[in-house]
């Protein structure tokens, strides 16, 4: 079994390229920003909270997210393996998860970071704003808090993965094609599958 992060700033196009991974390498996708929205649409009590720290653009907290994320790998614990998408965002919750990954037998193999500069990130945040309804994709200092956010605590993780020898950058400038097509080399180049 091998498991994935997809890693990035906001916008960097996790979610995007996340659909042709799992898809090719029959991956189960985990994108917790999907089950938040999920939760959201459906008006639940964790959807709520979610929201709360959402659309101003914060994290949601450590032990709120840890949770719902052990349950669905409890849920899916039959995948040929699983693609985690903005998981996880904070040393806590990586810690957490390799922890929980220990337990049962399994390991992160590889954390795969798109690189795509600000100035880009934004103009395709504020273009997805004017069509997805989210609140955090439409203001320009919500936007600065989402990458503020992720220079306080996410970025620290390039770290973490790179002590492991784990961490692999990709160009994320490009089209969806160009930049799937470097995934596709990448993991082809590690150990079969
Ligand atoms: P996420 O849902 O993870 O979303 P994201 O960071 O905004 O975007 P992603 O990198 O997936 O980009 P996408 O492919 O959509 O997070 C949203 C929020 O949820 C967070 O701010 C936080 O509040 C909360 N959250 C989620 N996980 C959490 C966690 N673990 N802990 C705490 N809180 C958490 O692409 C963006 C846009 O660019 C799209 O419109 C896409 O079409 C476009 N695009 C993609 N690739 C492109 C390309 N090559 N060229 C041009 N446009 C491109």
């Amino acid at each position: 079994m091998k498991n994935f992060v997809l890693f990035g700033k906001p916008g960097s196009g996790k979610g995007t390229q996340a659909k042709h991974l799992s898809e090719k390498y029959e991956l189960y996708h985990i994108s917790t920003g999907d089950l938040f929205r999920k939760n959201i649409s459906q008006n639940t009590k964790l959807g709520l909270l979610a929201k709360s720290y959402m659309d101003k653009g914060g994290l949601v907290p450590d032990e709120v997210t840890i949770k719902m994320l052990e349950n669905e790998i409890k849920d899916n614990s039959k995948s040929r393996g699983f693609l985690f998408d903005g998981f996880p965002r904070t040393i806590d919750q990586a810690d957490t998860l390799d922890k929980y990954l220990h337990s049962i037998n399994m390991q992160i193999n590889a954390t795969i970071a798109l690189e795509v500069d600000e100035k880009e990130l934004i103009s395709r945040i504020i273009d997805r704003g004017k069509t997805s309804n989210r609140l955090d994709d439409q203001n320009i200092e919500k936007i600065k808090n989402r990458f503020n956010e992720y220079n306080k605590k996410t970025s620290t993780l390039i770290k973490y993965y790179k002590d492991q020898n784990k961490f692999f950058p990709v160009n994320g400038h490009g089209s969806v094609d160009e930049i799937t097509k470097r995934l596709f080399d990448l993991i082809d180049s590690f150990n079969p599958l």
